[in-house]
């Protein structure tokens, strides 16, 4: 009884409307049946991926409603262009534009009251790893996004384990890597609700590529991806969603 995977391409700030064009026509053919496909781009390419064959998601949202919030985009506007997922604290914007713990449980927030998923990241810096205090590290990003919506709204969000020592630099996690984390996250949700735990998409992200997507997927916690560099080649991502489905 795995759950459904789900594969998201995060563009990141790379990509062209060119780029939407062959996404768009490599997966118009594409048969797919049991995994579920988004992909990210940046903002002004998300109506270029309208009425694609993928489900369209954003890379980030404002934390407010709405006003004067000059160059933020709002959940209902992403909800306007039909984005049925949103990346809520990246590991990227963690760092690049101080996003904390607590910022990040408002955006998730916001998404979910326009009925936008969150794709909500978690990763840990490899000095946290290495000094063991990995699980604590962890439990308190997930901590601060549960005391803020409730246990219950992860029913409607996906949680991406991102370790940041793996983003980008070819230094993927181990297959029992990702399995123990995910698990972890599981369990830890479950102490609160074990339903809902069962029932969440956990995605692995950190340089996944289509040579290491299968044994990543087939691991017991892993519920598909969040793939970066390698959603950017459209016939390599989907071999990465082939090794999902
Ligand atoms: C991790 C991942 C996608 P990459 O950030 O979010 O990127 O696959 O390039 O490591």
């Amino acid at each position: 009884n795995k759950r459904r995977p789900l594969v998201a391409g995060n563009w990141k700030m790379n990509g062209s409307a060119g780029l939407a064009e062959s996404m768009r026509s490599t997966f118009a053919t594409a048969q797919l049946n049991k995994v579920d496909v988004a992909v990210c781009p940046p903002f002004v390419f998300l109506h270029a991926l309208a009425d694609a064959n993928v489900a369209l998601g954003a890379q980030t949202l404002s934390e407010y409603e709405n006003g004067a919030h000059t160059g933020e985009i709002s959940a209902q506007m992403l909800k306007a262009l039909d984005c049925q997922y949103v990346i809520v604290g990246h590991s990227e914007r963690r760092a690049d534009q101080h996003e904390s713990n607590g910022l990040v449980a408002d955006k998730v927030a916001m998404a979910l009251a326009a009925e936008v998923t969150p794709i909500f990241c978690v990763g840990e810096p490899e000095d946290i790893r290495d000094s063991g205090n990995l699980y604590e590290y962890l439990a308190a990003q997930i901590d601060a996004v549960v005391s803020h919506v409730g246990i219950d709204a992860f029913e409607h969000m996906v949680v991406a384990y991102e370790p940041i020592w793996a983003i980008g630099t070819g230094k993927t996690a181990s297959p029992e890597q990702a399995q123990d984390v995910h698990r972890f996250i599981r369990e830890h949700l479950a102490k609160n609700n074990p339903a809902v735990a069962q029932g969440l998409r956990i995605l692995y992200g950190g340089s996944v590529k289509s040579s290491n997507a299968a044994e990543l997927f087939g691991q017991p916690d892993v519920d598909g991806g969040l793939i970066g560099g390698a959603s950017l080649d459209p016939e390599e991502f989907l071999r990465i969603c082939q090794a999902a489905d």
